[in-house]
């Protein structure tokens, strides 16, 4: 009864969490619209009081034929949103600034803490959670894809790692 409760509770949140993320592009290709990027799970922190940054992170597959480039981003909130990468060196956190970010046909690439991440700064106005920020990623061979992305304070952030992690956890029980 207990664990039954918790699984409903569980579905809600990844519902609310992740249902509302999820935006999918498409272009014109023949007679039907096809999807050639889809982009899922993105959020922007809130900023810190007192701080003009904050970072962005999202699911972005290619579902068509080709490799797509990924050359960064841009939003009113901010005038500069660069490419980032996290690397552990000597023990230390350290980010660095990437050109772009190529995406073969049907693969995806994983935005995440500690990893790939769209960095923002100089933000005019600090972020809020429940805001939703409009954000356009660039690609080098075909048209920008326009998103809404959620703004997510710290606690909602923990929140969906949490379940992230407890649906790693059941797919593997279930492989
Ligand atoms: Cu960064």
């Amino acid at each position: 009864m207990k664990n039954s409760h918790l699984y409903l509770l569980l579905l809600f949140c990844t519902y609310s969490f992740f249902g509302v993320a999820n935006e999918l592009s498409t272009e014109k290709i023949g007679q039907g619209q096809k999807p050639l990027i889809s982009v899922e799970r993105a959020y922007i922190r809130s900023s810190i009081p007192g701080t003009t940054i904050t970072s962005s992170y999202m699911i972005i597959e290619n579902k068509g034929e080709k490799t797509v480039t990924l050359l960064g981003a841009s939003s009113k909130i901010s005038p500069r949103i660069e490419i980032h990468q996290h690397s552990l060196s000597d023990g230390m956190m350290r980010m660095r600034q990437l050109d772009s970010i190529d995406i073969n046909a049907k693969q995806r690439i994983v935005l995440q803490p500690s990893g790939l991440h769209l960095m923002f700064f100089d933000i005019k106005n600090p972020l809020q959670a429940q805001q939703k920020v409009e954000l356009t990623l660039i690609f080098s061979n075909k048209s920008p894809v326009t998103i809404q992305v959620p703004v997510y304070s710290p606690l909602q952030e923990h929140k969906l790692q949490k379940i992230e992690a407890h649906l790693a956890v059941q797919h593997s029980h279930h492989h």
